[in-house]
């Protein structure tokens, strides 16, 4: 058992350490630029270290947003070989390289919790008076890019998108996309065990997918007709619907102009009737739908659960939702398995389709907070300090053993650390 403040100090130095001047690897090797919603989150961590740091952290990220609003989902601040795909396979011809493709939204959410939070008001609001446009232009992109059909869901083009990249929602899906034929080596494999990663066949796909944007020149009207994997994701959609929900409440304290405002509230409110779509009877969740085929896939993840985050449920479905989730962290003793262990597809140590991430069972608390489950945001909580204290920092975490995975020295699970529980 490590000392408290043994562990604070050390999750101090992990983010020193990972600090490229300006932005934080999620880990040196494996990751070595700017992710989304890693930056997000590492943002939360350097609150408790360096305020005028911490800022830094979302301006930086914000760097990389195209002139439609998307902010995309790696930002290749410098060149490095240890990652694939790197910028080059990319293509996106920006003198700031990105991927062309975005990720979970929870930058907005984070950012009101910075200001909440902050000792240095002066320094917030005025970071906050520099960003706001740009933050309210991520979340327009998001609505009439990915729902140009003005559907109430959004789509998300990759599993990358999800950030829950191989989880066992996505195979039926990715499985009917082409795979490249070509040769490439994979950069991940020298870095972490083959068991812990994704399967050469979803790589294959991957890159069709990140060859079709290309392809279509990165035309949202091209991408949205013809993408051939789009998904009704539901973590994307909660996380999205919970930022807007900020979001509206950041422009009513800084005055922004009430059309715009108003333009939120519509699409908030549209989200909340279309998702009770994606409900299902029979399993008693919401479930993530392919949004070509209209087929919904009854595999139970982190995902699906993150409704709760986005205060979707109404009673009946939160109690659902709550009694399915004491079932859940009975079944695995660290808190919330990526995948629910009664599923076919678990599997306790292989990255998004079993193992336990802290950052999520952070966000799935505060949507246990939300309904007043207390029981189960302190379970949460409780076991994610458990990892720690037994594991250390890493990526993520053998659900079944407590064991530390993939890249050791994380961003983002020493951030969630040092705001949630140090
Ligand atoms: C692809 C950086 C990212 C996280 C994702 C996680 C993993 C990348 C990869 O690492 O994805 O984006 O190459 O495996 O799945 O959630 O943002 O930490």
């Amino acid at each position: 058992m490590t000392s408290r403040i043994k562990l604070i100090e050390e999750a101090k130095k992990l983010l020193q350490e990972n600090d490229m001047g300006g932005y934080t690897v999620p880990t040196h090797g494996l990751y070595p630029f700017q992710w989304n919603w890693d930056a997000a989150i590492t943002a939360l961590g350097w609150m408790k270290v360096d305020e005028i740091r911490a800022w830094q952290e979302i301006e930086m990220l914000l760097k990389g947003q195209w002139e439609n609003g998307m902010v995309p989902h790696i930002v290749f601040h410098k060149q490095v070989d240890s990652y694939f795909p790197g910028a080059d396979v990319w293509g996106s011809n920006r003198e700031l390289a990105t991927t062309t493709i975005s990720q979970p939204p929870v930058l907005v959410s984070v950012v009101k919790i910075m200001l909440e939070q902050a000792k240095d008001k002066t320094l917030a609001n005025n970071k906050l008076k520099e960003m706001l446009p740009s933050l309210i232009a991520y979340h327009q992109w998001w609505y009439n890019d990915r729902d140009p059909e003005n559907t109430g869901l959004v789509v998300s083009y990759h599993p990358w998108e999800s950030g829950m990249d191989n989880s066992p929602a996505w195979d039926k899906s990715l499985a009917a996309v082409p795979p490249v034929t070509y040769q490439y080596k994979r950069k991940d494999l020298e870095h972490v065990d083959s068991d812990e990663r994704p399967h050469a066949s979803e790589y294959d796909r991957y890159l069709f997918l990140v060859d079709f944007y290309k392809k279509s020149n990165f035309d949202s009207k091209v991408m949205y007709k013809e993408c051939p994997y789009k998904m009704y994701d539901v973590g994307i959609i909660s996380i999205l619907h919970k930022g807007t929900k900020d979001l509206i409440s950041l422009c009513n304290s800084f005055g922004v102009e009430q059309q715009k405002i108003h333009w939120f509230e519509k699409e908030y409110q549209k989200t909340t009737f279309a998702i009770q779509r994606l409900w299902n009877e029979e399993h008693q969740s919401f479930l993530n739908t392919d949004a070509i085929t209209n087929e919904s896939f009854p595999v139970l993840t982190t995902g699906t659960m993150l409704a709760l985050y986005g205060e979707f449920a109404n009673r009946e479905q939160a109690i659902s939702l709550r009694a399915l989730m004491k079932d859940w962290l009975a079944d695995t003793g660290y808190g919330m398995s990526s995948t629910y262990a009664k599923c076919e597809a678990y599997e306790p140590q292989r990255y998004w389709r079993g193992p336990v991430w802290l950052h999520i069972n952070w966000l799935l608390a505060l949507g246990t907070d939300h309904y007043g489950f207390d029981d189960e945001s302190q379970q949460l909580k409780f076991s994610s300090e458990v990892l720690i204290n037994e594991s250390g920092y890493f990526e993520y975490f053998n659900s079944e053993t407590g064991a530390g995975c993939g890249g050791g020295q994380f961003s983002w699970t020493a951030a969630i650390a040092l705001h949630w529980f140090l």
